[in-house]
Formats: C-alpha cells, sequence, structure tokens
C-alpha cells in the first residue's frame, strides 16, 4: 500500500455474534483502512463457523459520516468502496447495522446493505451528497427508492437533509430503534433472525419502485424541488436521472452502473471541488490560525440581547434555538412588546409550516424573557448589543454593561462596520468585547462575522467561535476594519453595478446577468429589498453631496421610489408581491443622470457586467488577504456563499478566480482600468500570485504583508 491506511475496525465476538466496529474518529469516514477492516472482517465472521450473525456499528459518535470526502480526486487506497458493500451484501450470514450516530452518505450506504437496521434515538440518517456536488455512489439512489419509495428517497437525496432515528424508522429506513444499550438490543434482534431460511436484501424489494412505474409526477416534483431549491447545481439532475432508471430498469445491477456513470459525471464536474472547498473551507474557517486549539472556552449557559429589534430578535432565536436561555432588553416597552411579538410570529410561522412542532415552539420561547431592566443581564455569561449604528450610543450602551454585567462576561456588538477598539475603549474590559456581526434575518442567514478587536482575549474569540457553531452559523472571523470582510467587498460590487446603469445597463440586465451566473438576487433587487431611501435620508440628514454612483439612486427616491417598501424603485412591484417588474418610466432618470455627468450611455454585454461586478469582489478580497483582516481566501469565499447569495457550486470568488487562473483575472481587470484606473488596480498580493502562477490561499505572513503593502514591519502594529 503506497500511503499508510487511515482507520480501522474493531473486531469483537459476543456469543455466536461478530460485532465489526468502525474506528476512524471523530466522525467514521470509510477512509482505505476502515474499507480494509470491513473486509478482512466480513471474511473473517463468514469463515467462523461459531459465528451466525454480525452486527456494523461505530466507535464514538458517529456511525459512519460516509465515505472520505479527503480521498475524491486522489488516486485512494485499499479496496474500492463498492467492492466492500458487494462482501457485505452477500454475507453467508445475516449482518444488522446498528446505528449508534450520524449515518449519512456512504454510511447509509453501508446500513442499507445489511440485512437488518437499527437505531438510537440519537441516531441521523441521510444522503447529503447532492451538498458536495455529488450523487450517492454506493448505492444508494438505487437502494433507498426501494425502501421508502422514489418520492421520499428523492427529497432525502435532493434536499440533502438528515432525518432523526424516530423519522427513519416511521418511513421504514431502519427496521428497529433501541431505547436501552444498542449492542445489547441489536443481538437480541439478531438472534430471533438468525433461524430464518432467507434474510432480506434491498435489492430485492421492487414493490415500491413498481407503485411508480409509468407515472411521471414523482419526477416531475423532484425536478420542481431541485429547480426550486438548487438552482444552477449539476448533481440533482444526475440523481433524478438515477431513480429513474431504479423505477424504469427492473435489473438492479443496470441501475447500479447507470448510479456509477451518473456519479462520474458529477466527479469530473467542477462543481464537486467548488462544493468540497465550501466543506472543508466551513470547518477550516472555525479555527484561527494563531490561538491554540487547546485555548479554554467559557461555558455560555445565559445570554442577553440589548435591542429588540429586527436583529435583537433574530439573534435571541438563535440563542433559544440552541437551549441557551435569553434575556432580551430595551428601554422601551411599546418596543419590547413588540420585538417579543415579532419572535412569537416567526416561530409560530415555522410551526404553521410543520418545521417545527407546537411543543417545540413552547420549548424555546419559554427560553426567551422580555426585561426592562439592565440590573437583570447582572448574571449572563455574554451580552450582544444590537441597536441601530449610532457610535456614541453603543459606547454608552457598553459603559453601561461594563458596570453591570459580572467580570468574565463576554460583551458583543452586531454592528456591520463601526470601530470594535472604540466600543471597547469604553469598558475595563477590551480583553471581553468583540464584534458578533449576524446577518438579516438573523435566525435564518448562516453567516456570522467574528470581529476580532486589537484587545479581544484568545479565550473571548474562541469561546465565541465555538458559540457560532453551537448556532450552527458559519462562524468567520475578521480584523477590526472599516466594513470587515463582507461590506468592504460588497461596496466595490455595487459601485460597479450602479456606474453600469450610469454607462447603459438596465437593472434588469444587471440582475438577469449576475443571477444567471449564479447569484441569488440581482443588486438592483437587493438594494430595493434593503430600501433606496436608507441612504439617501443619511446623506440628506448630513447635508453630503451624492456621490456619482448614487445619483440614480437618489434621483429615484426623490420621484418617492424607495425600493420594495412602497412597491417602486427600480423596479414596480404589485401590491403585497415581491416580484419585480419592469418599470420603463425610470430610463427617462437614467438617460438624464448620465448626460449630466456626460456619461455616454452604450450597449453592454452579460460578460462584462458579471466580470467587473464579480472581479470587484475578487480584488478588494485580495487587499483584505494582504491586510491580513481575513486569515485565508477560502474565509471570503464562506462569507460570500453564506452572508451574500453567492452560488455554492462556484465555492466562493476567491475560488472561482482561483478556477479562472489569477493570470487570467489580471487580464481581464486591467481591460478595464481605462475605465478607472484607480480602482482597478490589481491589489499587490493578486499580481504578485499571478506573475508566480499562484492561487488565493492563506493570508500572508506579516513579513510577506509587510512588503506587500512596501511597510516596515516595525510599524505594522499588531495588525
Ligand atoms: N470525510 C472526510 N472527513 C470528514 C468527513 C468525511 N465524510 N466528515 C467529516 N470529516 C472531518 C471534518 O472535515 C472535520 O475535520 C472532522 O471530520 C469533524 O467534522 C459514495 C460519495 C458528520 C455531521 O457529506 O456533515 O459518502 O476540521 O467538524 O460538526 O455516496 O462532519 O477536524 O480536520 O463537521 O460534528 C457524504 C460530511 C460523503 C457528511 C459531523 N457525507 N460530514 O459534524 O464535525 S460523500 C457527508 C458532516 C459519500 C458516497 C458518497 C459532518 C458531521 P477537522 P465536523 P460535526
Amino acid at each position: 500500500m503506497a500511503n499508510e491506511l487511515k482507520g480501522k475496525v474493531n473486531y469483537t465476538v459476543n456469543g455466536n455474534i461478530a460485532i465489526l466496529e468502525v474506528d476512524n474518529p471523530p466522525v467514521n469516514p470509510l477512509s482505505s483502512g476502515v474499507r480494509v477492516g470491513l473486509s478482512e472482517y466480513i471474511n473473517k465472521a463468514n469463515n467462523d463457523d461459531s459465528i451466525e450473525g454480525i452486527i456494523l456499528t461505530g466507535a464514538g459518535r458517529s456511525f459512519i459520516a460516509g465515505a472520505d470526502i479527503s480521498e475524491f480526486g486522489k488516486k485512494a487506497d485499499g479496496p474500492d468502496l463498492h467492492t466492500t458493500l458487494r462482501e457485505i451484501e452477500f454475507s453467508k450470514k445475516p449482518v444488522l447495522a446498528a446505528i449508534n450516530g450520524t449515518a449519512l452518505g456512504g454510511g447509509l450506504e453501508t446500513a442499507l446493505v445489511c440485512n437488518y437496521r437499527m437505531g438510537t434515538n440519537k441516531a441521523i440518517v441521510g444522503l447529503p451528497e447532492v451538498n458536495l456536488g455529488l450523487l450517492p455512489g454506493a448505492g444508494g439512489t438505487q437502494r433507498l427508492p426501494r425502501l421508502i419509495g422514489p418520492s421520499q428517497a428523492l427529497k432525502m437525496m435532493i434536499s440533502g437533509a438528515p432525518i432523526s432515528g424516530k423519522k427513519a424508522l416511521e418511513q421504514g429506513v431502519i427496521d428497529a430503534i433501541s431505547d436501552n444499550s444498542l449492542i445489547e438490543d441489536a443481538i437480541a434482534f439478531l438472534q430471533e433472525k438468525i433461524g430464518l431460511n432467507e434474510h432480506p436484501k434491498v435489492r430485492d424489494q421492487n414493490e415500491k419502485l413498481l407503485e411508480a412505474r409509468g407515472t411521471e409526477n414523482v419526477l416531475a416534483e423532484a425536478k420542481a424541488l431541485a429547480s426550486k431549491t438548487r438552482r444552477g447545481q449539476f448533481a440533482p439532475g444526475q440523481i433524478i436521472a438515477c431513480v429513474e432508471t431504479a423505477i424504469n430498469e427492473d435489473d438492479f445491477d443496470t441501475g447500479m452502473k447507470k448510479e456509477s456513470e451518473y456519479f462520474l459525471e458529477c466527479l469530473m464536474n467542477p462543481q464537486r471541488e467548488a462544493m468540497i472547498h465550501i466543506f472543508f473551507g466551513e470547518r477550516a474557517a472555525s479555527k484561527i490560525l494563531d490561538i491554540p486549539k487547546e485555548t479554554p472556552r467559557l461555558p455560555i449557559n445565559s445570554a442577553g440581547i440589548v435591542g429588540s429589534g429586527t436583529m435583537g430578535g433574530g439573534i435571541a432565536m438563535n440563542f433559544a434555538n440552541a437551549g441557551i436561555p435569553v434575556l432580551v432588553l430595551d428601554q422601551d416597552k411599546k418596543n419590547l412588546d413588540r420585538g417579543m411579538g415579532v419572535i412569537e410570529k416567526n416561530y409560530q410561522m415555522m410551526v404553521d409550516r410543520g418545521r417545527m412542532s407546537q411543543k417545540q415552539k413552547d420549548m424555546v420561547m419559554a427560553l426567551i424573557s422580555p426585561t426592562l431592566s439592565y440590573d437583570d443581564l447582572s448574571e449572563v455569561d455574554i451580552t450582544i448589543e444590537a441597536v441601530y449604528e449610532n457610535l456614541d450610543l453603543k459606547k454608552e450602551i457598553f459603559k453601561t454593561l461594563d458596570e453591570v454585567t459580572k467580570d468574565d462576561a463576554i460583551l458583543a456588538s452586531n454592528t456591520s462596520g463601526l470601530d470594535i477598539d472604540a466600543i471597547a475603549s469604553s469598558t475595563k474590559r477590551p480583553g471581553k468585547v468583540v464584534g458578533t456581526h449576524f446577518f438579516s434575518p438573523a435566525n435564518i442567514m448562516r453567516l456570522l462575522e467574528v470581529v476580532r478587536g486589537k484587545d479581544s482575549s484568545d479565550e473571548t474569540m474562541a469561546t465565541v467561535m465555538s458559540l457560532g457553531k453551537k448556532m450552527g452559523k458559519a462562524a468567520v472571523v475578521s480584523l477590526n476594519a472599516p466594513g470587515f470582510i463582507g461590506n468592504r467587498m460588497l461596496a466595490g460590487y455595487t459601485h460597479q453595478a450602479n456606474l453600469l446603469l450610469l454607462e447603459g445597463a438596465l437593472p434588469n440586465q444587471v440582475d438577469s446577468a449576475l443571477e444567471s451566473f449564479g447569484m441569488s438576487m440581482g443588486p438592483f433587487r437587493m438594494l430595493d429589498l434593503v430600501g433606496l431611501d436608507l441612504g439617501w435620508r443619511a446623506r440628506k440628514l448630513a447635508n453630503i453631496e451624492t456621490p456619482l454612483t448614487n445619483k440614480i439612486s437618489d434621483a429615484l427616491c426623490e420621484q418617492d421610489r424607495f425600493g420594495q417598501k412602497n412597491s417602486k424603485g427600480f423596479y414596480n412591484y404589485s401590491e403585497g408581491s415581491r416580484a419585480p417588474n419592469p418599470a420603463p418610466e425610470n430610463e427617462a432618470i437614467y438617460n438624464e443622470i448620465s448626460n449630466q455627468n456626460n456619461i455616454v450611455r452604450r450597449e453592454i454585454s452579460d460578460q462584462e457586467i458579471i466580470d467587473r461586478c464579480i472581479l470587484a469582489l475578487v480584488n478588494e478580497g485580495a487587499r483584505i488577504l494582504e491586510e491580513g483582516v481575513a486569515q485565508r481566501s477560502g474565509d471570503m469565499d464562506i462569507v460570500y456563499i453564506n452572508g451574500y447569495g453567492f452560488p455554492i457550486w462556484r465555492g466562493g470568488p476567491m475560488f472561482y478566480a482561483n478556477q479562472l487562473g489569477l493570470t487570467e483575472v489580471i487580464k481581464k481587470i486591467s481591460s478595464f482600468s481605462e475605465l478607472d484606473e484607480n480602482f482597478w488596480k490589481p491589489a499587490a498580493l493578486l499580481q504578485k500570485l499571478a506573475d508566480e502562477s499562484g492561487v488565493f490561499g492563506e493570508a500572508p505572513v506579516a513579513e510577506e504583508r509587510a512588503e506587500l503593502l512596501g511597510f516596515k514591519k516595525a510599524n505594522m502594529g499588531g495588525v
């Protein structure tokens, strides 16, 4: 074997039962050593006359988390998964999968080749391969539809969402639930089966497929689900094609052959590499390079939120959803009642949509308590301030929190761009101050920018990153710099979109070009959603002159067009609808503003729109990396996919640039420099990497950063 085998299987015997335990911490992927072990021990048990039954289970908190994702695209050692699973499926002795935890992807497929399946209440089963740009390539597309019917199976494979042990029993994925010792219950279950002449194989169960033969609705429903939830992705179509084969093909192995063909096409498709980049990127983002892994985390068993507005309410729901009691403070009773009402309404909507039970709603609502008094926050472990963006107000609040909360409590601000160090300076515990920038709606959006102040302690950072994971967030570290990561990159993207409008493009052309690229929403639909009048009112209030790229949106506001909120902005909206309708009446404004600014309107291609907006993200991303504001380019990809609607199947803006090739990126950027030499000046890091035929990766080390930024190490001052 070329490389050292990864993972193993433990073999023990209990009476006439052999127990094979997959042991590849922390989540037992089917790495080379596991496949070798399974092969070896399934044969050992079959050749041991004293053995009459075999149990397959996992060590620790996981059954099997699937194929080893890190092996994809590489030459893997040991037997291939199909061979190993075939040995289990055709075992002479009955095999039971004792699902002790997560059985995902190849893990569930392994359980599906066993004759029987038993799980605990903690079991989680699913086929999430679609999240990696893949399909269940070890028989999942052929066996699961046989077990639970093609319709349910397609829902599981296209959503990629796992189900609980209880649901798996209801749907027929597993045969029994163990409420006590799983292995004892599994042995007892198997003992009852040992005497049987035959043991069921899923491959032989065709009834549910035959029921679906000749009816198109199952596939049509799946296609509708895929186009609604997985726009632009390649794998869902492949999954549907596999199940279509299963429905219409009598011979099981013919279906398996088709599955392997479609799987290979997914493997070769660039989306697979992009989506696996995001899988590992999200896990990498949770690690802070210069903070030791073993840094202690403070226990967060209670929380407080200052501000009961939209953000405050959404943040409170995250704590309650994670099982942490939270106090919501507002000094205005009416605001507080309204805020609590919005939270209750949001949960009721989930109950009405069947996304949570009434019991679950009551449980989380019981964890959220309103308060009008800062004193009630005296014992909480963390407080997050979520009031409107005003530095003086936030400093005042932090001064008060510093006085009323216990000394080791963490104080966080949900600011989306104000100076965390300035806020921290109003306390005596700057080491406990950090930015926690949630994205609206905070209970839905997965992105969390954790903003590191110059004095934020390692313990504070490590604690908040773990809290982010516990909330199910994609937490990314940003240094305390203007606009942090996401909004700073967005500024260039929106700037180009507004320039393109001045130069001759129309809002729906810009939006549809970027949406065809894969963005979930174009910039002008986004601006209409956020509200055109926010910036306009702020500029009027501060009596600031309107910058060129805001002249059109301000002119629309002068015409009382504020966006979706009053059903007219860049688009028109029918009463109560969010669907954008063209607004040809605006074109006169566009022409007038262009003329007033001596801009000759011209034909603009969709490709130019895509290149200018997306490469504006990339170039600013390169600057963020060279300044060390982000730890690695993958972090910016995680930010854009989880916070700004960038298509996951392109892997994020920095990964997209790497795929394009940085030399090509430089070529495209340079072709725009005649439009604005300063804006399109390539970032030093981008130029350097292109010259070296390199790719974006981790932020350069301090010395390299100094050189890139033309600074002497001396005045880097800890950034
Ligand atoms: N392969 C390799 N490494 C894996 C892995 C896998 N399948 N799953 C997790 N890891 C690593 C992960 O990178 C991290 O490493 C550590 O384990 C802990 O993970 C043929 C084609 C199981 C729900 O998609 O969803 O089967 O960062 O931090 O939060 O059809 O891991 O510590 O160095 O995520 O407790 C299908 C992927 C594969 C499931 C646990 N399976 N894993 O979450 O821990 S494709 C999946 C997860 C397949 C077949 C096909 C989660 C988890 P590090 P973690 P967690």
